[in-house]
């Protein structure tokens, strides 16, 4: 064995092994359990960052250990290659974006494997190769034919200008980041994915994911938002009645005025006839406020100057229009209770409506309607005959009066809208529909599949060149042989990202989507990768595997048993960006340290979920150990073989050493097994490094002890440092690769203590500690107490009074 740590060197030579032996391939095997780990696949952006080293080492860690237990572990990797910004650079830069992305993927392919990820590489994919997105567009004919996909109108931000969609991250300031002209909202055909037929289905399952962080749970719990309340009317004179829904109908008799969207047609319909009020709705149908900035933003209204007929009372109630209302969701209108709902209140008070009390607290809960709205559950008051109830009475009170009436209904509601997946962007999988004049949107038949998306392509602008191609969107109907025109829309990337993880059973079947195989990977045992795709990304590819699941495709209910979500990658307390400055790029520390300092700093500095602070001197201590393990072990190896260990005739402190090395063992395998949190397994792997320090000598029973423990050190690091535990396993002249061999076992004999620290107290302080035998009496164990020179020494002009002795642990002596 080489005097010193080469990591250049010994990376090299022990990935050129994994290669020569292809040891990263699996196939099916029905002798063994499998396991399948998967971390998110990259965009491939241009070059690794220190996130992506972090998502993929852990989840390498972890294959790799699943591999020590036996299992049958599939680990791939391919790339998300759609999206804007190959489209950005290719505007920027002027390459097509089907080069960026294969000069990017195979710039970041060679990193990965640099930093000796143990991929089947053989089941690579991207997810623009037509053989990928091939079966999407089927599968999307598929929804097509089972009414699960439909068009419909949705508003997009739309550049007059350009003559281009925007998305929203190209809207700066409600202005174009191109033009910097003000961008304004347009009604366009899209399509959608009817992902609210799930949402009872997707709520409940949530349950069955006990191996999910509760936090992504609730949020995708809060995301669904399933709520049980009413949809009711209010009478219009001479108009279809306005249905609006509630959870709190117990609220219903403090109904004081309705509102509704700007686009709604009530809205519409006054402001034919009002000037102001029209230049109202046409000033909000102008601004875009983002979902989450809904409920911070200024709340706006005007009068309609219609009213509508309260479903119970018969009081004519005013219509408003407010910007707080989304057309988008449920009926576009709202009864609103002042009395009861902040939102409400706040309109109410500013624009003088009346606020009615019809909800009296339980309790002595504040309730003070100058100030605030009284927003609790409580009991009716002021509702005449529904007075004195409780929620649950006045809900059903109200509910059933309704319903008998004909006025209402009882229903059960989402927050979840349909998945809208059509992007007027390029680079994309193109939607296989074509709409014809007379045929309407048409399925591409699937001998007709795939379509492909273009790639010599010229951007001139900031539109879709596809849209200017009418090589490619001029074809034949389908069905009836008329010219027609092919849909231009691509879909959004999040459809390619929600079933990749079933296609890399299968990634080559040019027969089906998804095979056999597919059904025996299914569903990935361990899945990784950052908090950010907790809610859609998740939720998206926990759909499309029970649309899968329901074509036949899969059997399982959910696509990823067990979720570790990581942290982010800070430096200086921030977010690492080009534009602060504060970025570490992952490859200069690999050409300085080697990948397995860098890999090992990835999984020392922090427990995976938590964030990780970047620290020089974090990378200097891993390098440090690495330096310190390697010598170590020369140093171990340099004197020879052991004898065989005798572990009934060893002396204390070999006792205590082997006792140390097991203890590491149960401790490291629950850290990587039960509690992934691999940063205390490499501390006390550490731990048991230096206490070989204590051992006498490099021969005998000293050697013998020193190899177990050595080797039991090498098997708990190897998934984290896979290249110098392969050469170090090989000097220790073990059969076979690291990879391949058992994870070390606790021995419990080597457990059992002999003796124990005894903590001597005097008055209730600890005046002494003492190692004594296990076995040794409460007579005995008291007079070795009494016996301590410091113990005497409080002892001294008092008298003891009584000896509490609690075995195993203490002795407390009283005296005064
Ligand atoms: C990184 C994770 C991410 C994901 C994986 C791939 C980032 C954690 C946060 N293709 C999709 C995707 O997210 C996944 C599909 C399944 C939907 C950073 C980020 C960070 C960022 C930038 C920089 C440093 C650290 C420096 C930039 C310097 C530029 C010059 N995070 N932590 N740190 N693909 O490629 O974005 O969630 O699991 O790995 O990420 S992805
Ligand atoms: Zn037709």
């Amino acid at each position: 064995m080489e005097e010193l740590y080469n990591p250049q060197q010994l990376e090299q030579a022990t990935q050129e092994f994994w290669q020569a032996h292809n040891s990263f391939a699996v196939q099916q095997d029905d002798s063994r359990e499998k396991f399948y780990c998967l971390a998110m696949f990259p965009y491939p952006s241009g070059k690794l960052h220190m996130g992506h080293v972090r998502n993929y080492t852990i989840a390498d860690v972890i294959a790799r250990y699943q591999r020590m237990q036996g299992r049958n572990v599939l680990q791939p990797m391919g790339w998300d290659a759609f999206g804007m910004p190959a489209e950005n650079a290719a505007i920027q830069n002027n390459v097509p974006p089907a080069q960026w992305t294969a000069d990017n993927i195979s710039e970041m392919r060679s990193q990965l494997q640099r930093l000796g990820f143990a991929y089947d590489w053989d089941r690579e994919l991207a997810t623009c190769d037509p053989n990928y997105y091939r079966w999407e567009q089927w599968f999307f004919t598929r929804l097509f034919d089972k009414g699960l996909a439909y068009k419909k109108q949705a508003v997009v931000n739309w550049c007059e200008t350009d003559q281009t969609v925007l998305a929203n991250e190209q809207v700066e300031d409600g202005c174009c980041w191109r033009c910097h002209n003000p961008v304004v909202q347009r009604d366009i055909d899209q399509w959608f994915i009817k992902i609210t037929d799930y949402a009872e289905q997707l709520l409940a399952d949530l349950d069955k994911l006990d191996a999910w962080p509760e936090r992504v749970r609730t949020m995708q719990r809060n995301w669904i938002g399933r709520s049980e309340g009413v949809s009711l009317s209010f009478g219009l004179p001479g108009g279809d009645p306005l249905e609006v829904y509630t959870t709190r109908p117990d609220t219903l008799m403090g109904a004081t005025y309705v509102a509704v969207a700007p686009q709604h047609p009530v809205a519409k319909q006054a402001a034919a006839s009002n000037p102001e009020l029209a230049a109202f709705i046409e000033a909000q149908s102008q601004v875009k406020v983002a979902e989450a900035d809904m409920a911070t933003m200024e709340k706006l209204g005007m009068a309609t100057g219609i009213s509508a007929v309260h479903p119970l009372t018969g009081a004519e109630v005013p219509i408003w229009v407010g910007n707080f209302v989304l057309m988008s969701y449920g009926s576009g209108a709202v009864m609103s209770v002042p009395g009861h709902d902040q939102r409400d209140w706040e309109f109410a008070r500013k624009y003088g409506l009346p606020i009615v009390q019809v909800i009296a607290p339980l309790d002595d809960e504040r309730c003070d309607l100058e100030v605030a709205a009284f927003v609790e559950k409580g009991r009716t008051v002021n509702s005449g005959e529904f007075d004195g109830l409780d929620f649950e009475a006045a809900f059903n009170a109200i509910a059933d009066r309704l319903e008998s009436e004909g006025k209402g209904e009882r229903s059960v509601n989402f927050r979840l809208r349909d998945w809208g997946v059509s992007r007027q962007r390029y680079w994309g999988t193109p939607i296989p529909i074509i709409n014809c004049g007379d045929c309407g949107a048409v399925p591409v038949p699937e001998k007709d599949l795939p379509v492909v998306l273009p790639t010599d392509v010229k951007f001139e602008g900031v539109g879709s060149p596809l849209k200017k191609m009418p090589e490619f969107y001029e074809v034949d109907c389908p069905k009836c042989g008329q010219a027609a025109r092919r849909e231009t829309d691509t879909f959004d990337t999040f459809m390619e990202s929600s079933w990749y993880y079933a296609r890399y059973a299968c990634p080559q079947n040019d027969q089906v989507m998804l095979d056999g195989e597919a059904d025996y990977w299914a569903p990935v045992d361990q899945y990784v990768g950052g908090i950010e795709h907790a809610i859609l990304h998740l939720l998206y590819a926990r759909f499309y595997h029970k649309l899968l699941r329901d074509e036949g495709l899969v059997n399982s209910d959910e696509p990823f048993t067990r979720l570790l979500t990581q942290g982010m990658v800070l430096k200086d307390g921030a977010k690492m960006s080009k534009s602060k400055g504060n970025t570490v790029d992952p490859q200069s520390l690999i050409d300085r340290y080697g990948a397995d300092t860098v890999r090992l700093f990835s999984m020392f500095a922090a427990p995976p979920e938590q964030s990780l602070e970047w620290s020089n001197s974090g990378v200097e201590g891993a390098h440090r150990f690495l330096k310190r393990l390697w010598k170590l072990a020369a140093n171990h190896f340099a004197a020879g073989e052991p004898p065989p260990l005798e572990s009934d005739s060893l002396d204390d402190n070999q006792r205590n050493v082997r006792r140390k090395t097991h203890e590491t063992i149960a401790k490291v395998s629950d850290d990587y097994g039960r509690r992934q949190t691999f940063n205390t397994a490499v501390a006390a792997v550490m731990e048991l490094t230096n206490a070989l320090g204590s051992l006498q000598s490099r021969a005998g029973q000293d050697l013998a002890v020193e190899r177990e423990a050595l080797q039991a050190a090498i098997l708990m690091l190897a998934p984290i440092v896979p290249h110098i535990s392969h050469v170090l396993w090989q000097a220790a002249g073990r059969e076979g690769s690291v990879m391949d061999a058992a994870w070390p076992t606790v021995d419990e004999s080597a457990l059992v203590k002999d003796s124990f620290e005894l903590v001597v107290q005097v008055n209730g302080k600890v005046r002494a500690k003492m190692e004594i035998a296990a076995n040794t009496d409460k007579a005995t164990a008291e007079a070795l107490a009494l016996e301590q020179p410091n113990v005497q020494k409080f002892l001294q002009g008092v008298s003891v009074r009584k000896v509490i002795v609690v075995p195993g642990k203490l002795v407390n002596i009283v005296a005064n």
